[in-house]
């Protein structure tokens, strides 16, 4: 079982796609097992992407996070990782597969709608800036027989 953090970012709040997106995750089959609604810091946003300092749309990039509203989550499930990142698409949106989060929803890469871990080990310490342990349920879903082998 892997891990991943998932960021519906403020332009797909704003939109009122968080239902939409939320939706997609959970008929793939990934496993919700932590969620909040929250603005995010400066701080934490700096955290977050601190893979991006230096690069040109870094400031950009946090004012984005930071200027309203996200849902911030963690879903679980055999690569997790990988499948939610197929589930979003591209970084680019107008490179972006159809079919795909961005690849349907969006068209400009400054407002890609959503965040995705992009390795395990990544999910781990983005996971750690969002959540305490406590605030992860574990549970087993009625479906998972039909979903997971
Ligand atoms: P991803 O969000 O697909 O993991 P990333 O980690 O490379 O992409 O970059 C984080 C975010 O930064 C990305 O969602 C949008 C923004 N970004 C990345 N590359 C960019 C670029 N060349 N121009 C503008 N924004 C960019
Ligand atoms: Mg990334």
């Amino acid at each position: 079982m892997e891990r991943t953090l998932i960021i519906v970012k403020p332009d797909a709040v704003q939109r009122g796609l968080t239902g939409e997106i939320i939706r997609r995750f959970e008929a793939r089959g990934l496993r919700i097992i932590g969620m909040k609604f929250m603005l995010i810091s400066r701080e934490v946003a700096e955290r977050h992407y601190a893979e991006h300092k230096g690069k040109g749309f870094y400031e950009g990039l946090l004012n984005y996070i930071t200027s309203s509203p996200s849902v911030v989550m963690v879903l679980e499930g055999p690569n997790a990782v990988q499948a939610a990142r197929t589930t979003i698409g591209k970084t680019k949106p107008f490179e972006a597969e159809a079919g795909s989060i961005r690849g349907d929803l969006a068209l400009e890469t400054g407002r890609n709608l959503v965040h995705g871990s992009d390795s395990v080990e990544s999910g781990e310490r983005e996971i750690a800036i969002f959540f305490k342990a406590d605030e992860l349920v574990s549970w087993s879903r009625a479906s998972d027989p039909w979903i997971l082998e």
